[in-house]
């Protein structure tokens, strides 16, 4: 795209947001500063490298387009290539599953340090910051429940995973610098009727007490809720309720998963009542259809709303935004950068909303010149703000990384056989 053309572009829309005292520069500062944590298990379809043979615990892939990463090293190329065509800096987010096993069997109640030696290594080369996850889907002792099992022994067998899971985030926090967002999702529900939730929920809770017994300094817990699983529909144990009274208790992190809730339930709205009584909040963008399909986000309302509750909070700083998508139909390496760039997107038009206006609007109880406001706030220049924002990062503007991903499914991802 013409360099010159950006730039008019870009300071006709600077003046036009100056006019609602929005200095796009101080927004672009903003921009560089709002890092991604991009989920490692969008290149593979959430397997792993434990030689996992299907994916269980209520969730699913689907599609089965050609290149997926099947290895460390492919994987490494497929995030690098992905966040070339990202503005910006980011994490990486991984899952226990995908640790350096040396081709050995290492049960989830034996992962160590060792296994992400070299992860954080490529981590300190690239400068990819790293986040982390227990994995309790996809292996023999998963069944319908983990850490609310009524077996003591399976509960212990996934408190000591992720009891490890913590000693491996805090040795990536350490070393990185920067405490390490260590996230705990269990599928554990039933596909019936539950006639003893109060023991379910009671073994969850008295597990999170011992897997969080050990203090660290670098990494932050977050615990996550969901609605349902697939074959686990009519109760989930970790429920929002569980998880919210639990995180407020113990001053732990909530994720909010935007496909983990009642379809019209807004996402955006838990925002500004979650602030108030937990520290944190860890983010886990999607796009459910119909349900928690794990669709690649897109620059939907469901987005953008959500990024401007954060702005609105002024809780940049305490909002972590990571993704979880998992389309396996079209090209991986797409799906990541098209998923990234719209939840940029969305941030972008955040940070740009005439929010002094609106809010003196408000106070004044002048609520058709808000409505109208907000309106018109639609369609102010932010794409050109955006186009810049892709310019000064040296990654392709607008649609010119189309082309780019075509060349690397040719020249790399063909060779996937
Ligand atoms: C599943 C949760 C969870 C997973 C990943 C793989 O419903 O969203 O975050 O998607 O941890
Ligand atoms: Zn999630």
């Amino acid at each position: 795209m013409n360099e010159t053309k950006i730039l008019q572009a870009y300071n006709l829309a600077a003046e036009r947001y100056a006019q609602f005292g929005i200095d796009t520069e101080a927004v672009l500062a903003a921009m560089q500063r709002f890092s991604l944590s991009l989920h490692c298990w969008q290149a593979d379809d959430v397997t792993g490298f434990e030689g996992a043979a299907e994916l269980t615990g209520g969730i699913q892939s689907t599609g089965n387009y050609p290149g997926k990463a099947r290895n460390v090293d492919e994987l490494r190329a497929d995030i690098e290539m992905a966040t070339s065509l990202i503005p910006g800096k980011h994490r990486l987010n991984l899952h226990e599953i995908y640790g350096e096993f040396g081709g050995q069997k290492v049960d989830r109640d034996q992962v160590g340090v060792e296994h992400f030696a070299g992860w954080m290594d490529w981590s300190a080369a690239t400068g990819m910051k790293l986040d982390f996850n227990t994995t309790s889907f996809s292996h023999p002792l998963s069944g319908d429940l983990s850490l609310s099992h009524p077996d003591k022994a399976i509960r212990d067998f996934w408190i000591e995973h992720s009891k490890r899971c913590r000693a491996i985030a805090e040795e990536m926090g350490k070393r990185q610098g920067d405490p390490s967002i260590l996230n705990i999702w269990v599928h554990d529900g039933s596909k019936d009727t539950t006639v003893n939730k109060l023991k379910y929920r009671t073994h969850l809770k008295e597990s999170l007490d011992e897997i969080f017994a050990t203090k660290y300094d670098n990494i932050k817990d977050c615990l996550e809720s969901k609605v349902f699983g697939i074959g686990l529909e009519s109760f989930t144990v970790g429920s929002n309720d569980f998880y919210i009274g639990y995180a407020a208790q113990n001053n732990k992190i909530i994720t909010l998963d935007t496909g983990h809730f009642h379809p019209t339930e807004s996402v955006a709205d838990k925002v500004s009542s979650l602030l108030l009584y937990v520290p944190e909040l860890m983010l886990h963008v999607t796009r459910a259809v119909r349900w928690d399909s794990d669709h690649v986000t897109t620059l939907n309302d469901e987005t953008i709303e959500l990024c401007r509750e954060i702005v609105r909070c002024d809780a940049l700083d305490k909002v972590h935004f990571g993704l979880d998508f998992f389309d396996g139909s079209i090209n991986r390496i797409g799906a990541y950068v098209i998923g990234s760039r719209a939840s940029q997107k969305a941030m972008l038009q955040a940070l740009l909303e005439p929010l002094a206006q609106l809010r003196q609007y408000e106070a004044e109880g002048k609520y058709f010149q808000r409505l109208a406001l907000l309106e018109e706030a639609k369609s102010l220049p932010w794409s050109a703000v955006w186009d810049m924002f892709c310019l000064r990062n040296g990654v392709p503007v607008g649609e010119e990384f189309i082309p780019a991903i075509e060349r690397y499914e040719r020249e790399v991802l063909a060779n996937r056989n």
